[in-house]
């Protein structure tokens, strides 16, 4: 039997992180004059902070030169990470120990693929960096989702073959990077929305142990 190797996507799949994002995101809107809506947030999932705040620039109908736009990327940041710094366990979303116990268990390799650049401190404080045999987050990759770069990255550190590699995802670019990295994707959230995945739930309460084992032995 191959390996099996599962790689998990940070925030809305551990960690609901989005809501600090679009926080974030809505004070610097305020602070240059228009607003920002959770609906718009919604595009904002699994997408980099950079290109994010292109989009914001875009909806605000905000010029912005080099210097500003470095400047506005480190202010969002900042405030970012004031919510971080309050974090605790009590954050991470429903049933996400236990499968993680349920695969060290069976000492199953483990990586995170997140295009955060702040997913180590995020795990630190609600206590899940040591569940991960390899992090690979926006500070390791050069082209963003749907390129499945974070996701091969992860397999190589893994040591495990693409096609044998399971991603957790609650973005669609996510589930696309997957999809064409050849790994199985597992799609949390609306299945509306990640209907591209090949599984489908709302959340890891959904997912039994015996769905897991299949997934190992696959
Ligand atoms: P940072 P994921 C993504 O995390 C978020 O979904 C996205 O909203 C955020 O802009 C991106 O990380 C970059 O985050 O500003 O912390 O580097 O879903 O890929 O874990
Ligand atoms: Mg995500």
């Amino acid at each position: 039997m191959k390996q099996t190797g599962f790689i998990f996507d940070l925030d809305g799949v551990i960690v609901d992180t989005a809501k600090y994002h679009f926080l974030a995101w809505k004070n610097l809107a305020n602070e240059l004059g228009f607003e920002f809506t959770e609906e718009q947030n919604e595009f904002f999932k699994g997408v980099s902070r950079k290109r994010c705040l292109e989009i914001l620039l875009k909806i605000g109908k905000v010029d912005a030169t080099q210097k500003q736009f470095d400047q506005w990327m480190i202010e969002k940041n900042e405030d970012y990470l004031n919510y971080i710094v309050k974090m605790n366990a009590s954050e991470i979303l429903p049933d996400v120990p236990r499968v993680l116990e349920f695969l060290k268990e069976r000492k199953i390799p483990i990586a995170l693929g997140s295009a955060s650049k702040n997913a180590r401190p995020i795990l630190q404080k609600v206590n899940l960096l040591h569940y991960f045999d390899c992090i690979v987050d926006g500070n390791n990759v050069t082209k963003a989702k749907p390129n499945p770069e974070v996701f091969l990255i992860a397999a190589k550190q893994l040591n495990v073959a693409s096609e044998h590699c399971v991603v957790f995802e609650d973005a669609v670019a996510g589930i696309r990077a997957a999809n064409t990295a050849n790994m199985v994707s597992v799609g949390i959230g609306d299945e509306k929305v990640l209907h591209e995945a090949q599984f489908n739930f709302n959340d890891f309460t959904e997912i039994d142990n015996s769905f897991l084992e299949r997934l190992i032995k696959k």
